[in-house]
């Protein structure tokens, strides 16, 4: 694989901060965009710009042609049996937050349990809370440890038949840890209950096969995979989707529409009410056919080779301390510095050029776990080099001295 090619296929990567090389590493907040995508947004709006589903001009004919087109490269991406099964939303939070009061409003009740864990991101975590204040329902936490892996014995022993929905993120965006689905989707199914996947994280990472994991749910966000912002998926099982009420009433979600009756739209339109973010959704099956020609394989190989050595180099560096030390990691280095705040650490970073997240990552409990406030958070893609991981460590050097 080329890195120095792919590179180039990053406008956004080659540009000087402070007349320093700007090094990239908060991929978890956002990946950068490549040229194609860019291209595909641009050329909706320069050529085919009009609403989608609507029209009988060539404009919207064209515009919808190009919306559908991605729904079916996201479908194939997944895996998923069936386009009626793929869900255009504004990303991984508002599709959990169609879950919770579309599915969660029909299906919980006083009493019921909603499974997460203590890893998960403020979206798997609040708009759950929402629904148990709602309802009377009880949400339930399964534990970690210090490495941040879920406490399994734990997770076995909070699962019963009051479990209605087990909740778990793939890919920790704090923490890096990714967790073992596969056998947590058996046995919250052998209980009977059901399992969303936020795929935040994970899916620009790893392959995912929506079918041979038997997801009920799975949720994930395009500018997370060299898509454009404000768009992502809801994956669910089209028998699901059929039980489940609208999320929002509008346009486009209806057949027939009498001040007596509204008869719905089939799937997956039921679930897309109003005009949608069209250009994102063209970007986003455009960003799904880039990672393809890449190769997904060849990204997570990659991608391991990379965070191996950073991690190498946390390991020598002195007065760093990880927090995420899981067996099972991908992509994130998240760690504390003796002496400096996350925040200071961030900053004499920006001034190197280094481009890091810090602060709680929008998953608190993990902070509260750790008893830190905050974490400094690297985090990798497929475009990042060694040589920028050294960079990384160079100016946390200077860090480091400059608090000594
Ligand atoms: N995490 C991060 O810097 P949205 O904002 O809806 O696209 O994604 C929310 C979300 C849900 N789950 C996980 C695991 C996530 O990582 C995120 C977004 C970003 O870590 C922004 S807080």
């Amino acid at each position: 694989m080329n890195i120095k090619e792919i590179r180039q296929d990053f406008p956004v990567l080659h540009q000087e901060l402070y007349g320093k090389p700007l090094v990239y590493l908060d991929n978890a907040a956002t990946t950068q965009k490549p040229q194609c995508v860019i291209d595909a947004v641009r050329h909706y709006y320069e050529r085919d710009n009009s609403n989608i589903h609507r029209g009988v001009h060539t404009l919207s004919e064209r515009a919808t042609a190009a919306y559908e087109a991605s729904r079916e490269t996201i479908r194939g991406f997944f895996n998923a049996a069936s386009t009626k099964e793929v869900i255009f939303t504004r990303g991984t939070t508002e599709s959990i937050n169609l879950i919770a009061s579309s599915w969660g409003g029909q299906h919980i009740g006083k009493g019921d349990e909603i499974l997460i864990t203590h890893m998960e991101h403020h979206s798997n975590i609040v708009p759950w809370q929402m629904l148990c204040e709602r309802t009377g329902a009880v949400l339930k936490v399964i534990p970690m440890n210090q490495a941040g892996e879920l406490d399994m014995d734990a997770f076995t022993s909070l699962l019963s038949e009051r479990t209605k929905l087990l909740g778990v993120v793939q890919m920790s965006n704090a923490l890096g840890t990714i967790n073992p689905i596969k056998t947590m989707i058996q046995q919250a199914h052998a209980v009977g209950a059901l399992v969303l996947v936020d795929g935040a994280q994970a899916a620009a990472h790893m392959s995912v096969d929506v079918q041979a994991l038997d997801i009920d749910f799975y949720v994930t966000s395009a500018h997370k995979m060299y898509g454009p912002t404000g768009v992502g998926v809801l994956i669910a099982k089209q028998a699901l989707l059929e039980a489940m009420p609208p999320y929002q009433g509008g346009g486009d979600m209806i057949l027939m529409v009498t001040f007596e009756k509204t008869q719905y739209n089939d799937l997956p339109h039921k679930f897309e009410a109003g005009t949608p973010n069209i250009a994102g959704v063209i970007g986003f099956g455009e960003a799904i056919r880039y990672i393809q020609g890449i190769s997904l394989d060849k990204i997570v190989a990659r991608e391991k080779v990379l965070l191996d050595y950073a991690t190498q180099k946390a390991e020598a560096f002195d007065g760093l301390k990880q927090i995420g030390t899981a067996k099972e990691k991908a992509c994130v280095l998240s760690f504390v510095m003796d002496g400096v705040h996350p925040h200071d650490l961030g900053t004499i970073l920006d001034r190197e050029a280094v481009a890091i997240r810090a602060g709680h990552h929008c998953a608190m409990p993990v902070m509260q776990f750790y008893k830190v406030p905050a974490t400094a958070r690297a985090s990798f893609s497929i475009y990042n080099t060694e040589a920028e991981v050294d960079a990384l460590f160079a100016a946390l050097k200077k860090a480091r001295d400059m608090f000594a």
